[in-house]
């Protein structure tokens, strides 16, 4: 390849990556009627680093409205998380459900 082709096609990466942030994704955690609300706090201190306070917030959002955002993340990150969400439910038998939805 020509040095200026290479030149060029560099430049453009550069520019995609300065350009164009990553699409960010919202956790989403759902309602059920059996998961514990103890569980649900523990889960959301220990996958999204929140506070007792802060997971408790959250839970009881998720529990009055039905749903609730987790926190917002790249691809990878947010589908890790989902998936540490559904693994320690089902590890506990418990119907808790996650998903993610791009911003
Ligand atoms: N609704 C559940 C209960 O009454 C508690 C709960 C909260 C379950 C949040 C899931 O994502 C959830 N035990």
């Amino acid at each position: 390849m020509a040095i200026h082709q290479q030149q060029e096609g560099n430049v453009l990466e550069v520019e995609k990556t300065r350009l164009k942030p990553p699409p960010l994704y919202k956790v989403i955690l759902l309602n059920d009627d059996y998961t514990p609300m103890d569980f649900v706090v523990v889960v959301l201190q220990t996958v999204f680093a929140m506070s007792r306070e802060k997971a408790t917030q959250v839970m009881l959002q998720v529990h009055r409205e039905g749903m609730g955002v987790c926190g917002t993340y790249t691809r990878e990150v947010a589908a890790a998380k989902v998936d540490q969400v559904l693994n320690i439910a089902r590890r506990h038998q418990h119907p808790l459900q996650c998903t993610m939805e791009e911003t």
